[in-house]
């Protein structure tokens, strides 16, 4: 018998890749790589943070950058690469070949924690989705080589091809059937909605960035006991529980996934359904980390999220959370207050400010 700790993997060691594009977005999309690797248990050896002039076909940039960086992470004895940037299908294939170790980009990183995360069916379904729609277009070059490896001429199917070709359609069919599953399990979703609908109770969204504190709140709000954690993507599902903003006054609250800069798109799709909570919510409460250096690209981003789902209409109401955890309480509040007017300032964890969110909750609903 193997003993836990024996058989227990080591973190794979990462080296990073981050391009800088030389604007206010470079600091927080570096930081938030960092992050996903964290989340996903792995072990930063390093993070190359570059300038790139020249762009290559092949790689994505030049070929002194390209071996430099592939030489370095051979040195370091990387397990894998992580790219902070979304590469061709085919830049991929070229950096893996050189390189011989695994590169990951942005995109496969979220998928990959959305995937560990996922605990329920409807969740399950979507990543699945994301994943293979997210894998077809790769597939293509694996096959393609292998095909060439074995002599397959110009003009005529190798094995790898024809290989490809059956893999791609059985990756395609069960592509077919999710979306079929997913819809199936949306009907539910929306039949529930259209229940709560006919009852008559305003739905109040919560929404806003990953580990922005939306768990929090609603445990915070509600009595809930939803799983909070201190790393990216906890929550996969939306989940609705009743409270009362004043004495008599109903209403429903909804956790929902956070936001993240450039969610992957297959993502958006695959979870469209759970996403869809908050653009039929009458009400949404944009949760922003008070504490968080980049807090007004991670407001954008929400809001950008927010109107490629089409909820840009309802009206919102901008919470700053944890501001138990400012270091200079008042004035650092001061500016963020000047910052997002209007805003209310809170600490789901120590109840401050829920009061006035309360009212202003029962006040924007004219309940
Ligand atoms: N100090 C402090 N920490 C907080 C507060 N609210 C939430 N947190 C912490 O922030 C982390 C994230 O909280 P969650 O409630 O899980 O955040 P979330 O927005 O639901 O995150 P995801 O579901 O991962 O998108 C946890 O470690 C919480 O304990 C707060 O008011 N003050
Ligand atoms: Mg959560």
């Amino acid at each position: 018998m193997h003993k836990l700790h024996e058989i227990q993997e080591k973190p794979k060691r990462a080296f990073l890749v981050s391009i800088l594009n030389g604007d206010i977005n470079d600091e927080a999309m570096c930081r938030e790589l960092e992050g996903l690797c964290i989340t996903l248990d792995l072990a930063i050896i390093t993070h190359e943070k570059i300038r790139v002039r020249e762009k290559t076909a092949k790689f994505g940039m030049g070929s002194g950058k390209t071996e430099s960086i592939s030489e370095k992470a051979a040195e370091l004895k990387a397990d894998l690469m992580v790219f902070n940037w979304n590469p061709t299908p085919s830049q991929q294939r070229n950096w893996e070949a050189l390189s011989g170790i695994p590169v990951l980009d942005r995109q496969e990183l979220i998928i990959r924690i959305f995937a560990d995360r996922a605990s329920t069916k409807e969740a399950e379904l979507q990543v699945s989705l994301a994943r293979l729609t997210y894998f077809l277009p790769r597939l293509t070059h694996k096959y393609i080589d292998l095909s060439r490896q074995r002599g397959g001429r110009y003009g005529t199917k190798g094995a790898g091809e024809t290989k490809f070709e059956t893999d791609r359609r059985k990756i395609e069919k069960r592509i077919t059937l999710l979306e079929k599953e997913i819809e199936q399990v949306s009907k539910q979703r929306q039949m529930q909605r259209r229940q709560r609908e006919r009852t008559g109770i305003p739905v109040c969204a919560i929404v806003g960035y990953t580990n922005a504190g939306k768990s929090s709140l609603l445990n915070a709000l509600t009595g809930a006991d939803v799983h909070i954690q201190d790393k990216l993507f906890v929550t996969l599902d939306a989940v609705t529980r009743r409270f009362q903003p004043a004495p008599g006054v109903n209403v429903l609250l909804t956790d929902t996934v956070g936001f993240i800069r450039e969610l992957p798109h297959s993502l958006i799709k695959a979870f469209r359904s759970t996403l869809e909570e908050a653009t039929l919510a009458n009400l949404l409460i944009n949760i922003l980390d008070a504490t968080a250096p980049d807090i007004e690209s991670n407001y954008e981003t929400t809001i950008s999220v927010l109107r490629e789902l089409g909820a840009q209409d309802i009206p919102m109401i901008t919470l700053l959370n944890k501001i138990d955890q400012l270091p200079d309480q008042k004035a650092a509040l001061e500016e963020l207050l000047n910052l997002f007017p209007g805003s209310i300032a809170v600490s789901a964890k120590l109840g401050t400010g829920l009061d006035d969110l309360k009212v202003r909750i029962v006040s924007m609903l004219g309940v």
